[in-house]
């Protein structure tokens, strides 16, 4: 009997140190998530949270950061963070320094009403990456070019674009080598294409190109059919689908096009998966009423 007591004892305390145990786990994940509406400029904080692989850092960076990306922003060979403050207008760009071995203070960049998303990469094709913000509620893209002259960002350029911009993408998405920036518009059925001019060295008129759905959240270039040639994809939140600009190098000729020698531009490709069957379709799409997707002026 008594030693029926001493096990139910030892059963009651073990149940109770494991619930402490899982308190004192939980307690200490949610505070080191957690993000105060100040800007903290302290050392990143180091997790006893240690395993193996990955230590824990947190960093307060200022009001609800909503999108975060890593690249060399002021190009000194040293990867960088920028980040995107929601509820705001700016992004807070957290430079490393060899020499701290830290992040510098934030330098605050303001770029439109409702940004949204950011990219670290070559925007204008000079050799030296630049930030580029999708603003949401400005429907434009913000340009921060970085000048090497002046070792530092120029003023801002705003670029309109055909809808709300969800996000914001830098890549050579019409294969002649040069970079493009595309953002998804959201609330819409198309993508902009941001067409850099080689000749000119500044952006041509923005293009547009329909793709299927109706809210387009999310955009990236990439071989996606692996025939050598950058491809566009969109994922549509609304339609459940996503969309792939497929770049078609031989389209066929067309009446509109002139003859034998079009201009090589995409077919469109969905997969509509909201019926649990994976449907492809391919449209050739008439290169009537478009504008050309070339680098020239
Ligand atoms: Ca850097
Ligand atoms: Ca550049
Ligand atoms: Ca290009």
């Amino acid at each position: 009997m008594k030693r029926k007591y001493i096990n139910q004892l030892v059963l009651f305390f073990l149940i109770f140190s494991m619930s402490f145990s899982i308190l004192i786990k939980e307690d200490v994940y949610a505070i080191q998530f957690q993000t105060p509406n100040i800007i903290d400029n302290a050392p990143p904080k180091i997790s006893s949270l240690s395993n193996d692989k990955w230590t824990l850092m947190t960093k307060n960076v200022g009001d609800l950061p909503r999108s975060v990306i890593v690249g060399d922003a002021n190009n000194d060979g040293q990867n960088d963070i920028v980040m995107v403050n929601m509820e705001g207008t700016s992004i807070s760009i957290l430079l490393w320094n060899i020499t701290s071995m830290d992040w510098n203070v934030p330098i605050i960049k303001v770029a439109r009403d409702g940004v949204c998303d950011v990219v670290i990469e070559d925007a204008n094709n000079d050799g030296q990456n630049d930030i580029v913000t999708s603003n949401l509620s400005d429907e434009s893209v913000s340009i921060f070019l970085w000048d090497p002259v002046l070792n530092d960002w120029l003023p801002s350029i705003r670029v309109k674009v055909e809808g709300p911009p969800h996000g914001v993408s830098i890549a050579d998405a019409n294969n002649d080598g040069q970079n493009e920036i595309i953002t998804p518009n959201g609330g819409t059925n198309n993508v902009s294409i941001l067409l850099w001019n080689t000749t000119s060295r500044t952006w041509n008129k923005i293009v547009t190109r329909m793709i299927v759905g109706m809210s387009p959240w999310s955009v990236d270039v990439g071989d996606v059919n692996n025939d050598g040639y950058n491809d566009i994809i969109t994922a549509d939140i609304y339609y459940k689908v996503i969309s792939i600009l497929l770049w078609n190098i031989n389209p066929p000729p067309t009446e509109e096009s002139g003859g034998p020698f079009p201009i090589p531009d995409y077919n469109i490709i969905f997969l509509l998966s909201s019926i649990g069957v994976i449907l492809i379709i391919i449209i050739n799409k008439s290169l009537k009423d478009r504008k050309p997707l070339d680098n020239k002026p």
